[in-house]
């Protein structure tokens, strides 16, 4: 399937994987970009020297094309940055900021940019400075996220710029990506489905936890101080949203979350860990190798969108 996507990207599919703090580290992203779609890094918290070091990694392990996801709340993230343009990684996605500062730094380095956005204002500034495409992530999305739905999001910034658009948000399957193209989109990115993949290093805990995952198991923690964040219902949850109703400060909630992803991802705690996943996580049956995900994913698309359909 030939989109704008993977012709800027140079993949075989318009299907990238999200950069997944903690989870999107170099084996997940290589088994990605080996399967035909982008893998990506998730630099997340995660200091630059560490970065530099899997995007090496990523390199040792896969000649096929892989991004750069860099969250833009970490203090290091300026740091990040350069180590990007250093590294001529083909393609850096950003998230949870504005990456306009960086943008002339990585055009010179021959550096793709695709940000992710939640709003058609944000679309329509990456474009005028310069993104490449853009990533239109809806809150049914795991982790930190916008207000608007994928459904309303995804036609609306279609509609305001003239680059690509990726769907991101509530996309699993093959459905998922078939309806997300019916929506404008030349791209999807996934997320939550490749937690559980063999390739991801995420504890058995928390795969579990997703594939036991129903449609209405996730909660978004954070709302009342600005930064909402789509994550499954647990202990640390409970806690923390009778915390929060009750009008704890900012900073007596991050006491609760403090290191919970961590938690999660290595150790297994699937009580007092940040279980991020996104709504879709009650589709996600299984674990599967990226390949067979990606291969099952693209055969439903295209013969949903009639790629495949011969002349007679
Ligand atoms: O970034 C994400 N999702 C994330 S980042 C993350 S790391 C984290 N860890 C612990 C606690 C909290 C976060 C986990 N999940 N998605 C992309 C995304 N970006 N969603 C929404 C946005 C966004 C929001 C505001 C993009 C731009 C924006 O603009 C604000 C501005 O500066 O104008």
């Amino acid at each position: 399937m030939k989109t704008r996507i993977t012709e800027l990207l140079e993949i075989e599919y318009p299907l990238i994987q999200g950069g997944m703090a903690w989870v999107a580290e170099y084996h997940l992203a290589s088994a990605v970009s080996e399967a035909g779609g982008l893998g990506i890094i998730g630099a997340g918290g995660a200091p630059a020297e560490f970065v530099r070091e899997q995007i090496r990694k990523t390199r040792a392990v896969t000649n096929k094309p892989f991004g750069l996801n860099i969250m833009l709340m970490n203090p290091e993230a300026d740091a990040i940055a350069k180590v990007a343009a250093e590294e001529g990684v083909k393609v850096v996605t950003t998230g949870a900021g504005n990456p306009g500062k960086y943008m002339k730094m990585w055009k010179e380095a021959g550096v793709r940019v695709i940000p992710v956005v939640a709003s058609v204002a944000m679309a329509r500034m990456m474009e005028r400075a310069g993104a490449d495409g853009v990533v239109a992530e809806g809150m049914e999305s795991g982790g930190h996220i916008g207000s608007a739905t994928t459904m309303t999001l995804v036609p609306q910034v279609a509609d305001a710029v003239e680059i690509p658009v990726i769907a991101a948000g509530g996309i699993a399957d093959g459905r998922g990506f078939a309806a997300a193209f019916m929506l404008g989109a030349e791209g999807v990115q996934i997320g939550t489905r490749f937690v559980v993949a063999k390739e991801s290093i995420v504890h058995d805990n928390y795969k579990k936890k997703i594939i036991a995952a129903r449609d209405i198991d996730s909660e978004v923690t954070g709302m009342s101080h600005g930064h909402p964040v789509r994550q499954l219902r647990n202990q640390m949850t409970r806690e923390y949203l009778k915390l929060e109703k009750a009008g704890a400060s900012f900073e007596e909630l991050e006491q609760l979350t403090l290191g919970a992803l961590r938690k999660a991802v290595v150790e297994g705690d699937a009580v007092n860990g940040t279980l991020m996943a996104g709504q879709i996580a009650g589709l996600v049956k299984e674990e599967q190798s990226c390949r067979e995900m990606v291969e099952e994913i693209m055969e439903q698309a295209e013969a949903l969108l009639g790629h495949n359909r011969r002349e007679v």
